[in-house]
C-alpha cells in the first residue's frame, strides 16, 4: 500500500514519548473509568470539513472519489491547537474523548504506514492524534478511537457505492485480506497513542460479525492493550457478546441498555449539538440548547450510562462557537454540580412526581429538578431512609428542612431555584437509598392524572420528542415523530371504563392532527384541538376506554404526518367512568 518518506515513517514509528503504559487491569477495574466518567466528548474530523456538508457527503452528493481526492489534498488544518481542544472538553467537564481514526470515507487522520489515504497526501506536517494524545494525557483527558469498518476508498472493501460502480459494486474485493488492512491499523493506533481508552467501531452494518471475524478482532485489540474498552459494534449494535458497552446512538433509552440476559449493561448515547451532522456542516443552522444538553447529560447519568456528545471541527481545525458556547456552559453547571454526576449510579426511581431525575453515590442521593416547585416543596416518593441532611449543591452551607409524609420524603425549598436549568438537592441518608415502588394514586374521587414528568419516551435514532417546562408547567413538545412515544407505568386501582382526557397546548398548526391513546387491548383514537398557543395549556376529553387492573402500561402515540408538530402534552387524566 506505501512507500514511506523518511519523517513518515519517524512521526509513525516513534510510540509517544513520556506516556507509561498502563499494566492490565481485571474486568471490573477495566471499566471503572467509564462507569465514573460519565461524560466525553465525539470528534468527527477529516476531509468532509473541507466540503462541510456532513461526513457522508461524498455518497449523498454522490462526489467521484478522484474529486473527494481532491478535498483529501487539501485538508490542512492550520490552526488546529489540541490543547485548544483538549482544555475546552475538560472545561466541559468531559473525562475522555473519541475522535475518528478513520470514517467511512477511508481517509486516516494521523500518519499510517499501511494506508496510503491519510495524512501523508495533505499539506499538514503533523499527526493530529499524536498532537491529541499528547495533549490529551496533559489534560488528563482519556483518548480513544473510533475506526469505521465500511471503508468507501479500499481497494478490497465490498460493497463500493452502487451509484459509483452500478454493475460492480458487490464483485471483487478481499474482505479477509481488508480485515488484515484494518488490523494492521489498529495495531498502529494501540502501538503508537499511549493508552488507548476505547476502540469506537461504526459502520459495521454492511456485514455480520463472523464474516469481519468480530470475535478475533476483540482479541486482535485485548492483546495488544488489554484495558482497551471496545463498543458493540462489531456484534451490530447487540449488547452483550464480547462488548464493553451499548451505542444507542441520537436517542436516550427509556429504561436503559439491556443484555441478552435482561441485565443492564454498560451504555452510551452518542449524540450531535446540531441536528444530525457528525461531521462539520455549515448549513446546519439548529442547535441543542444548553438546558437540552445539560438535562440530557443528567437523563443519561440517571439512567446508569454515559453521555458522547459530538462536536464536527471545521477544516481549519477551528471548532464552531456554537459548539464551544455550549460546551462552556455544560462547563459552567459541572463547576457547581458535578459530583452529582461523576462516580454516581443510577436513579432508584421508576419516575418522580416532580419534573427532574436522580443520581446516587453511595449513601448519598441527588435530585436534580428541572421544574422547581410554586410551592416551595419537593415530594421523594416512597424514600424509606432517615434523611441526616439535605442542602443544595449550589448553597451547601444552608441546610434545607425536610420531614417525613407517610412513605414520602418532603424538602421544603427556597422560592427561587438556583439554576433553572437543573438544582441539585443532595441528601445524605442513613445508607442507600431504600425506595419502594411510586405509582400515580388516584385521588379521592378515584381520578388518576399521569403527568409528562413521570412518563418514560420510547424512542430510537433521531429522537426528537424532549420535554420542557415554563411557567410551572413541564410538557413534552418537538413531537414530530410517531416513533417518540410517550408511556406511563400506571396500577389501576379497578379494572372498568375510564374517560380519558388530555391537558395540552396546541398552535393552530396541530389542529386536527390525529394521535391514539393506547392501554392493553384498548385503543382510543382522537384529533387535536387548537388552544390558541404551543403554552396555553387547556384539558380535552378524548373517549371512554376499558383499562385492566394492576400494573398497565399506557401510552399516547401521536399518528400525524412525520414533521408536523404534535400536541405539547402535559399530562393524561383518567377518571372512572360514571355507571
Ligand atoms: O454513519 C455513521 C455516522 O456518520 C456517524 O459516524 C454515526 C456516529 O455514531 N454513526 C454512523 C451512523 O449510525
Amino acid at each position: 500500500m506505501r512507500a514511506a518518506t523518511l519523517l513518515g515513517l519517524l512521526l509513525v514509528a516513534l510510540p509517544v514519548i513520556g506516556q507509561p503504559r498502563t499494566p492490565p487491569q481485571p474486568d471490573s477495574e477495566r471499566t471503572k473509568w467509564f462507569r465514573d466518567s460519565k461524560f466525553g466528548i465525539f470528534v468527527h474530523w477529516g476531509p468532509y470539513a473541507v466540503i462541510g456538508r456532513h461526513e457522508w457527503a461524498r455518497h449523498k452528493l454522490q462526489i467521484p472519489q478522484a474529486e473527494y481526492d481532491r478535498y483529501a489534498r487539501q485538508f490542512n488544518p492550520v490552526k488546529f491547537n489540541a490543547a485548544e481542544w483538549t482544555n475546552l472538553f475538560r472545561s466541559a467537564g468531559a473525562k475522555y474523548m473519541v475522535i475518528t481514526s478513520k470514517h467511512h470515507d477511508g481517509f486516516s487522520i494521523y500518519r499510517s504506514r499501511v494506508s496510503d489515504y491519510d495524512m501523508e497526501i495533505t499539506p499538514y506536517a503533523g499527526d493530529p492524534l499524536k498532537q491529541l494524545s499528547e495533549a490529551a494525557y496533559r489534560d488528563g483527558l482519556r483518548l480513544g478511537f473510533y475506526h469505521s469498518i465500511m471503508d468507501w476508498k479500499h481497494p478490497d472493501y465490498r460493497p463500493l457505492r452502487a451509484w459509483e460502480h452500478p454493475k460492480t459494486y458487490e464483485t471483487g474485493g478481499d474482505l479477509p485480506r481488508y480485515i488484515e488492512f484494518m488490523k494492521a491499523q489498529l495495531r498502529e493506533l494501540l502501538s503508537n497513542y499511549g493508552d488507548v481508552a476505547m476502540i469506537w467501531f461504526d459502520g459495521e452494518w454492511e456485514h455480520k460479525p463472523e464474516e469481519i471475524g468480530a470475535d478475533g478482532i476483540y482479541d486482535f485489540i485485548r492483546a495488544l492493550q488489554p484495558n482497551t474498552l471496545i463498543n458493540d459494534r462489531l456484534h451490530n449494535r447487540r449488547a452483550g457478546n464480547k462488548a464493553d458497552f451499548g451505542t444507542p446512538e441520537q436517542f436516550v433509552p427509556a429504561t436503559g441498555v439491556k443484555g441478552p440476559d435482561g441485565k443492564p449493561v454498560l451504555w452510551e448515547s452518542c449524540v450531535t449539538i446540531n441536528t444530525d451532522s457528525w461531521g462539520y456542516n455549515k448549513y446546519e443552522t439548529d442547535f441543542k440548547t444548553d438546558r437540552d444538553l445539560i438535562r440530557m447529560l443528567i437523563e443519561v447519568v440517571s439512567k446508569g450510562g454515559n453521555l458522547l456528545l459530538n462536536v464536527g471541527p471545521r477544516p481549519d481545525g477551528t471548532i464552531q462557537p456554537e459548539f464551544v458556547e455550549r460546551l462552556q456552559a455544560m462547563g459552567r453547571w459541572m463547576n457547581v454540580n458535578s459530583e452529582a454526576i461523576y462516580e454516581t449510579t443510577a436513579s432508584p426511581f421508576a419516575r418522580l412526581p416532580f419534573y427532574g431525575r436522580a443520581t446516587v453515590k453511595g449513601s448519598t442521593l441527588f435530585l436534580h429538578v428541572f421544574n422547581w416547585p410554586a410551592d416551595g416543596r419537593i415530594r421523594v416518593p416512597g424514600l424509606n431512609n432517615i434523611v441526616h441532611k439535605a442542602y443544595l449543591l449550589a448553597d451547601s452551607g444552608k441546610p434545607l428542612v425536610t420531614g417525613r409524609d407517610g412513605e414520602d420524603i418532603v424538602i421544603n425549598v427556597p422560592e427561587q431555584a438556583p439554576d433553572e436549568i437543573a438544582s441539585v438537592i443532595a441528601l445524605q441518608l442513613d445508607g442507600t437509598p431504600q425506595v419502594r415502588p411510586y405509582d400515580e394514586k388516584p385521588d379521592g374521587d378515584g381520578v388518576i392524572t399521569l403527568s409528562a414528568a413521570a412518563a418514560e419516551v420510547e424512542s430510537n435514532l433521531g429522537q426528537r420528542l424532549k420535554m420542557e417546562n415554563i411557567f410551572g408547567h413541564a410538557y413534552f413538545t418537538r413531537w414530530t415523530r410517531p416513533e417518540d412515544i410517550p408511556v406511563w407505568r400506571v396500577t389501576v386501582p379497578k379494572a372498568g371504563r375510564y374517560v380519558v382526557a388530555l391537558r395540552y397546548a396546541a398552535a393552530r398548526g396541530s389542529k386536527d392532527l390525529p394521535f391514539v391513546v393506547k392501554s392493553g387491548e384498548s385503543v382510543l383514537a382522537g384529533k387535536t384541538e387548537v388552544t390558541g398557543d404551543a403554552q396555553v395549556f387547556q384539558e380535552f376529553t378524548v373517549g371512554t376506554m376499558t383499562l385492566a387492573g394492576g400494573e398497565q402500561a399506557l401510552q399516547v402515540q401521536s399518528a400525524a404526518p412525520a414533521g408536523a408538530a404534535a400536541m405539547n402534552l402535559e399530562a393524561v387524566i383518567l377518571r372512572p367512568a360514571k355507571r
